[in-house]
């Protein structure tokens, strides 16, 4: 597959948090640092900090009951200026993590911001065959695993839904920057289907409204084998469509759906932001109207690399509870 140019749009919904309102954000996530259990997977500890969330700073909870409501155009929204580490001092970032599917077991401001700004959009998920079913994951770059279309790559990582093959994926994703890419190069690439369905032919969009694709797990699942049924790209109202596709593991059936798909992953390069991630930045993205992937980059595997926690939100909790077995936030 030819490498897509990226362009650069107008930039998603953004907010910049003042000082004030980081500083109020900082001692709830720092407060909860300290709230025991202190551990990111534990039910008493998500409690405390969905109780803590409805404390974050009055404009960020308008924008994200706003942005749950409908998510805009871009169907992301961009938070900066959040804290990363104890505004005390007593904690300090520690180098970047490299080994295979690194999680944060441990609660930390960085954590707790994250998880109770996702809190405030719905419920937090994971997957059990996932990052080993942990809530607060790390996107980090992986030694030898440069090439895999997952996020422990560097390659171009092609856009996709998240979870694109599961019935239960997450309706939003929040990816959290702790540390930024030293070199530049890497950006949080996302395209709307808002803005993509204009650029369309007919024929593609009825093509893509049809059961005429196939997508497999992808390699950050381990265990699961097989696609799921043939399935439509384009999904519910025709107008305003929600999108179902990851372009690694999407597969379309025949020649014409073949053709479709291409038209739509032309169409989604064309309206592709760019997003160079800050230490601080937040960027939730709506996984029903956008597709999201990477730039490829240079990871330099010396603690200085590139360094998100990721977070999924799901809206319905009780569509996923035959799923989630002992009743918490993972399923199976
Ligand atoms: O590294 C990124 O910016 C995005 C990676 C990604 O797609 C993910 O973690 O779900
Ligand atoms: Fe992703």
């Amino acid at each position: 597959m030819t490498q897509p140019r990226i362009v650069t749009t107008a930039s998603p919904a953004t907010v910049v948090l003042t000082d004030a309102e980081r500083r109020q954000t900082g001692e709830i996530a720092d407060w909860l640092a300290r709230t025991e259990p202190a551990a990111t997977d534990d039910l008493q500890w998500l409690g405390a900090v969905r109780d803590a969330s409805a404390g974050l700073p009055q404009r960020l909870l308008t924008e994200l009951r706003r942005f749950r409501h409908d998510a805009g155009p871009d169907g992301v929204l961009v938070i900066r200026n959040l804290p990363v580490t104890p505004a005390d001092g007593s904690t300090v970032l520690p180098p970047t993590p490299a080994q295979p599917g690194s999680v944060e077991r441990l609660a930390s401001t960085a954590s707790a911001v994250i998880t109770a700004a996702m809190l405030q959009l719905g419920e937090v998920i994971a997957f059990r065959n996932e990052k080993s079913g942990a809530l607060v994951q790390n996107v980090v770059p992986v030694p030898g695993q440069e090439r895999q279309q997952s996020n422990a790559g560097s390659v171009l990582l092609e856009m996709h839904t998240e979870n694109a093959f599961h019935d239960n994926r997450p309706d939003y994703i929040g990816l959290f920057c702790v540390r930024e890419d030293p070199t530049g190069e890497a950006r949080l690439c996302t395209a709307s289907v808002r803005r993509a369905l204009p650029l369309l032919s007919d024929e593609a969009r009825k093509v893509l409204g049809e059961n005429r694709f196939l997508t497999e797990a992808p390699p950050s699942f381990e265990g699961r084998e097989g696609a799921a049924p043939a399935h439509a790209i384009l999904r519910g109202a025709p107008e305003d469509p929600d999108v179902l596709v990851d372009f690694s593991a999407t597969h379309p059936l025949d020649d014409e759906a073949r053709t479709a798909m291409a038209e739509l992953r032309d169409a989604f390069i064309e309206v592709t932001s760019a997003l160079a991630l800050g230490a601080g930045d937040l960027a939730v993205v709506d996984n029903r109207l956008t597709v999201h992937g990477r730039t490829p980059f240079t990871p330099r595997y010396d603690g200085t690399d590139r360094w998100l926690h990721r977070v999924y939100a799901a809206l319905d909790n009780r569509r996923s509870r035959p799923l989630r077995t002992a009743g918490g936030s993972v399923l199976d």
